[in-house]
């Protein structure tokens, strides 16, 4: 039968207050942090969208608002069910997502999956059109994965504590 001695109960509470202290301490460094929401402003031109490179990571959640400073233009961001119509000199946009469209002055999206998802424009807008593309950059949540590192690293020092101690300091 497994037994969990005095020692190796207070040695367990140590190891989980230093593995948090230390989940906290990087994560205040700003390396490290939990899920974060970006306003973003999409200004669709001819033919470019500014800004090009979207950067976040898993996680954290975007809030797209979109303008066209021209014409017509769309926004359909692969991966992620969502094609908007951007007409110009309007702060409203079709919103394409789940097949319902509706107007929206704001696009909210959960970024689940890391990777690069390319968002091009998805109306036909004059020569160039088919090089009107962009990227959103989902880097990987770093938060997530110290803390996944540091509880795996707890459970094995305080599993092998537990199985050890017990027969290092037995009667016999
Ligand atoms: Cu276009």
């Amino acid at each position: 039968m497994l037994r969990f001695s005095l020692g190796s109960i207070v040695t367990l509470a140590a190891l989980a207050a230093v593995s948090g202290g230390l989940v906290w301490a990087v994560s205040s460094t700003g390396a490290v942090r939990g899920p974060v929401e970006h306003e973003i402003r999409v200004v669709a031109r001819s033919y470019a969208f500014e800004p090009p490179v979207i950067r976040a990571r898993r996680g954290d959640s975007l809030r797209l608002r979109f303008a066209s400073t021209d014409v017509v233009h769309g926004f359909y961001l692969e991966g992620h069910d969502l094609d908007v119509t951007i007409p110009p000199l309007s702060r409203r946009a079709l919103v394409t997502r789940g097949g319902r469209t509706e107007a929206a002055e704001e696009v909210a999206l959960v970024l689940e999956r890391s990777g690069k998802f390319r968002f091009r424009c998805s109306k036909t807008c004059g020569a160039m059109h088919p090089f009107m593309q962009g990227e959103l950059i989902v880097g990987p949540n770093r938060l997530l994965l110290a803390s996944t590192i540091l509880s795996g690293a707890l459970l094995v020092i305080g599993l092998a504590w537990a199985f050890i101690a017990p027969e290092r300091k037995g009667p016999r």
